[in-house]
């Protein structure tokens, strides 16, 4: 295999070190960029090269097209990896990367630009045979057209932005009588938001599930699938607990979704590694969107099929045809992954960004964490909360969760609120244990509720910790700190 000599990673955090440790592997010489409050980040310690690229603020540094084209340039890599948010799917910068003559890891600039408008990807599906909800064909332009609409395909609907995506600008509409409003709303906010008022209307699913298929494309035009994913833990369109494959999934609906997804692959001609969204309800999937990049879960994927992704994107990147043909490609146990954040459940998820002052991942059998922080690190305010991806695997989904309960056990972080207490009453949940997730679950299912006696266990740990490194006690406070911590883990597992 050729593939690269020198790839630059436009990214921080766990997600650049996941693609440095596939170059590392493979030989490859990685370039770091980092703004100025990562200075001390994992990922630029991690790196061959680094360059400093601006500021805190991501218009600054890692949204900085031209800066960091210019760096790889100078630097004469060969490839950008955007990893994910940032500029993964924005076409123009995958454009300007072909441009400066270099390889943007990823689809082409005119595949993301398509995907990037949820009515033409839908179009083009919907035409292609993949299921998808009743919607306003080419837009709605007009209040009464979007009315009429609504009245033929009957309530609830749901309004969304065209060019939207992560929820921004969606209007859930139960009856007539919120339908103007909506309509008229949502093309403000569209305009706002993503400079493009063009908004559609859709049947809206009351409760549905989240599940997407991973897929790896070639520039041969060969495509494979790596499964499914359940994504439907989330929390106001940030997920908190994915699993692979998906809990409910058959051989039939997987023959379908999986088939629905390659074709999407295909029509949208798409090259590297990618995600297609499916609504689920009642025995029928819909399509929704493709996700045009390496998305934060891909890591389940690996647990249960074996295939490295960053380092089939790679291959695929830099020309190679598939290694894998769709018959090696099998399932093998189940993981889930928790996603750690520095944040507060109990304070409308809000950011709790700060210094860590001690920390122990959780390892042994079945587990994997992809992390971007250290003992010291302080997590600045200025960018996502995600402390790290923990990650189980079991050879029965019942297994991982028992792995997974372990590991939330092991875990120790203080120095900031975490969402560790939140996982391990959803690993415990009766539900959840069963299988039955939907996207409303969080809110149906009181976790949050539930929460609060974990939450007051953690905050007197934690000033008995503050009250007692003020005295220079750290040995015994630390102590303290994760006994209580064990101990109110044990009490949780009451219910
Ligand atoms: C929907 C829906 C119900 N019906 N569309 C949220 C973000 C975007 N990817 C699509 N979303 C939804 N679209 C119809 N016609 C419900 C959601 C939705 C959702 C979807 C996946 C995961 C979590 C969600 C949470 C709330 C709403």
């Amino acid at each position: 295999m050729t593939f690269f000599d020198k790839v630059l990673i436009a990214n921080r955090g766990e997600i650049a070190i996941r693609i440095m440790r596939a170059c590392r592997e493979l030989g490859i010489e990685t370039v770091a960029i980092y703004s100025t409050p990562d200075k001390n980040a994992l990922h630029v310690k991690y790196a061959d090269e680094v360059f400093h690229i601006g500021e805190a603020h991501p218009s600054k540094s890692y949204l900085n097209q031209d800066r960091i084209i210019e760096i790889a340039t100078l630097c004469e890599a060969e490839a950008i990896h955007p990893g994910y948010g940032f500029l993964a799917e924005n076409y123009h910068f995958a454009e300007n990367v072909e441009k400066a003559g270099l390889t943007f890891i990823g689809p082409s600039s005119k595949t993301i630009h398509m995907m990037g408008s949820k009515l033409d990807s839908k179009e083009a599906m919907s035409a292609a045979g993949v299921p998808v909800l009743p919607w306003t064909k080419g837009g709605v332009t007009s209040t009464e057209a979007g009315i009429a609409f609504a009245e033929e395909i009957g309530y609830p609907v749901i309004v969304k932005a065209s060019a939207g995506g992560g929820g921004i600008g969606m209007q859930i509409v139960r009856d007539s009588s919120g339908i103007a409003e909506a309509i008229e709303k949502g093309m403000r906010i569209a305009q706002s938001a993503f400079g493009d008022p063009t908004i559609f209307i859709e049947k809206y699913l009351d409760k549905p599930r989240h599940i997407e298929v991973q897929v790896l494309s070639d520039h041969d035009g060969q495509g494979i699938h790596l499964y499914d994913r359940e994504c439907s833990i989330q929390r106001r369109h940030q997920k908190l607990v994915e699993e692979a494959p998906c809990p409910i999934m058959t051989p039939e609906l997987r023959e379908k979704m999986t088939d629905s997804a390659l074709t999407v692959a295909q029509v949208c001609n798409y090259t590297n590694a990618g995600t297609v969204e499916f609504l689920y309800s009642e025995g029928n999937y819909y399509f929704m969107e493709m996700n045009t990049r390496l998305q934060v879960e891909h890591t389940i994927t690996e647990l249960v099929t074996g295939v490295d992704i960053v380092r089939q994107q790679l291959a695929i990147a830099s020309g190679e045809p598939l290694v894998y043909e769709q018959n090696e490609i099998s399932l093998r146990g189940h993981a889930i992954e928790c996603r750690i954040n520095a944040e507060d459940p109990l304070n409308n998820f809000t950011a709790d960004p700060g210094k860590i002052v001690r920390y122990r991942s959780p390892g042994g059998p079945g587990i994997r964490v992809d992390s971007g922080i250290h003992v010291g690190y302080t997590i600045p305010p200025q960018y996502d909360s995600l402390i790290s991806k923990l990650c189980s695997y079991g050879l029965t989904r019942i297994e991982a969760i028992e792995r997974m309960r372990r590991a939330i056990y092991e875990y120790v972080i203080l120095g900031v609120k975490t969402t560790l207490p939140l996982h391990h009453s959803l690993m415990h949940n009766r539900q959840f244990i069963q299988g039955n997730t939907h996207t409303h679950f969080l809110a149906d299912q009181q976790i949050m509720r539930n929460l609060q006696s974990y939450y007051r266990d953690e905050e007197s740990r934690m000033q008995t910790l503050a009250a007692s490194l003020r005295q220079g006690k750290e040995t015994a406070a630390v102590t303290a700190a994760v006994n209580v911590y064990i101990q109110h883990m044990n009490n949780g597992k009451k219910d």
